[in-house]
């Protein structure tokens, strides 16, 4: 494959989104944009941000219904139900957007993908991770992402941080935010053991610094294997 995907993986209010902005824009101002341009074939872009779910029009749909409250007007969806929207949101992303992409040599910055189910329906609900493992092989075609960045930090202030974001606790747009902290302390756990488990692709980040302090590990981490891969 030409294009790289770096993945940005946590739970919720972890930064991901603020940092991929903040990578995008150091790519460009340190000059890695410019660089890997001249690997990527004409009228692709270089550098994409995307994510999961709702990174297709079809994605867009699924993550509505996934994710808001009100758009089923029930707040619980069945477990193997929810597993499959994101499995689906995933087969199209991959297909239609991930991989013409990479077979173009674009760098994919992507909010989240495969390591999410495993951490919020495998650890987080409890559903069998092999057939979870199953199902991401399906849906990835068997992509992996080259370097996968995990956004660590402690549960209680990510969800203060998505709580800054919507002060008013009627305002629940998120459905997974409002599950009670134990979820997303075992969501966490789950995180921590992808990263032990595979050491080579996932690279644990302290994401309870400011932004900007943030933004210069994941900087570090990225610098070398950037030189590796666009020489
Ligand atoms: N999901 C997803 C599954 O259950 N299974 C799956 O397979 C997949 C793919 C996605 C939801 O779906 C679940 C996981 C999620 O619950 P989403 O809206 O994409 O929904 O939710 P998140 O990915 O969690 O997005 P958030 O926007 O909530 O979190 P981010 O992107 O991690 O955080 P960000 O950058 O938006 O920042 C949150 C707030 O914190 C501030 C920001 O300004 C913002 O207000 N902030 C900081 N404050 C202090 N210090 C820092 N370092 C800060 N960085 C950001």
């Amino acid at each position: 494959m030409l294009g790289k995907l770096i993945v940005c993986e946590g739970g919720e209010g972890a930064g991901k989104t603020t940092q991929l902005k903040l990578l995008q824009d150091w790519l460009a101002r340190s000059g890695w944009l410019a660089r890997i341009n001249t690997y990527v074939q004409a009228d692709y872009p270089p550098v994409l941000i995307t994510r999961e779910p709702g990174g297709t029009v079809l994605g867009q749909g699924i993550r509505k219904l996934l994710l808001d409250v009100t758009a089923t007007g029930d707040e619980s969806i069945d477990g193997q139900a929810e597993l499959l929207l994101f499995a689906a949101d995933r087969a199209e992303h991959v297909a239609s957007c991930l991989l013409p992409h990479l077979q173009q040599g674009s760098l994919i910055l992507c909010d989240r993908y495969t390591d999410s189910t495993i951490a919020y329906q495998g650890y987080g609900r409890g559903l069998d991770l092999k057939l979870i493992q199953q199902l991401n092989q399906i849906a990835t075609q068997g992509l992996e992402s080259d370097l996968t960045l995990w956004l660590d930090l402690e549960v209680e202030v990510g969800l203060s941080r998505t709580r800054q974001r919507h002060p008013d606790p009627e305002i629940r747009v998120d459905r997974m935010e409002t599950h009670e902290i134990l979820f997303h302390q075992r969501l966490r756990e789950g995180f921590k053991a992808l990263a032990q488990e595979y050491p080579d692709r996932i690279v644990r980040i302290d994401a309870e610094h400011s932004a900007a302090e943030v933004a210069l590990q994941i900087q570090a981490v990225l610098a070398p294997l950037l030189k590796e891969w666009y020489p």
